[in-house]
């Protein structure tokens, strides 16, 4: 009998946990609340597109939330994707899928486009980041290792999900340049900056645990 090929999903990543998912969601909501009432944030609207400014609802913006909250590690389209094949045979995938890992969430981010998690990955955990990952997005950069590695929380209408880590480089981009963003006070305990055409970033006063499993979505 001829052995079958194992079944590509449509990407890998870490699913967060229950729990710790409706708290991240509930964490997201203040953020968005509170960012869209600060005064600061009422100046700069116009990078976001909203037929009436005044009544800028921030969570209505990003009313397209994910199913599962998660943060892709590689995207393989069923292995349509280049590189698939050769990532799910890493020894590292094999042997970490369907493990636990715990993955820390460092700032939370707003861009005209999406809102995201920003998530610091452990050497551990950067054994599963595949090496192109930021390549990928953005050909012309060299931006540290596991530097796209987010938790899409939402994404405006007509935007697609892939747009929440390519939004996150752009920030690291920045930082890489020196550039920290005007701090606009503080949010949920930590500072928040503005970084000019719309994008908002709030580093957390400590990293927020999320529990995961590392695995398929096969949709
Ligand atoms: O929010 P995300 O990280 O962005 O999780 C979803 C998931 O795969 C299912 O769509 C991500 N995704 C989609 N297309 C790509 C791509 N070309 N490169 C990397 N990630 C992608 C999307």
């Amino acid at each position: 009998p001829t052995l079958e090929k194992d079944m590509l999903p449509l990407y890998f990543g870490w699913f967060l946990a229950k729990r710790d998912e409706d708290n991240l969601r509930k964490t997201a909501h203040e953020f968005l609340e509170q960012l869209g009432n600060l005064k600061a944030f009422k100046k700069h609207l116009q990078a976001f597109s909203c037929e009436d400014k005044h009544k800028m609802d921030l969570l209505k913006y990003f009313a397209k939330t994910p199913n599962i909250l998660h943060c892709t590690t590689k995207f393989c389209d069923y292995g349509k994707a280049p590189g698939s094949e050769e990532y799910a045979q890493l020894e590292a995938v094999r042997k970490g899928y369907s493990k636990a890992f715990t993955l820390h969430i460092s700032a939370l981010f707003v861009t005209p486009r999406t809102a995201g998690a920003q998530v610091e990955l452990t050497q551990e955990q950067l054994h599963v980041w595949p090496s192109d990952a930021e390549k990928e997005a953005m050909p012309k950069d060299v931006l540290p290792r596991g530097s796209r590695a987010h938790i899409t929380l939402g994404c405006a209408s007509d935007v697609q999900d892939v747009q929440a880590g390519i939004d996150l480089l752009e920030f690291v981009k920045l930082q890489q340049a020196g550039r920290e963003g005007e701090n606009m006070g503080e949010l949920l305990g930590g500072k928040i900056s503005y970084y000019d055409s719309g994008m908002w970033m709030l580093v957390l006063p400590r990293k927020k645990e999320v529990k995961t499993i590392f695995s398929g979505y096969y949709g």
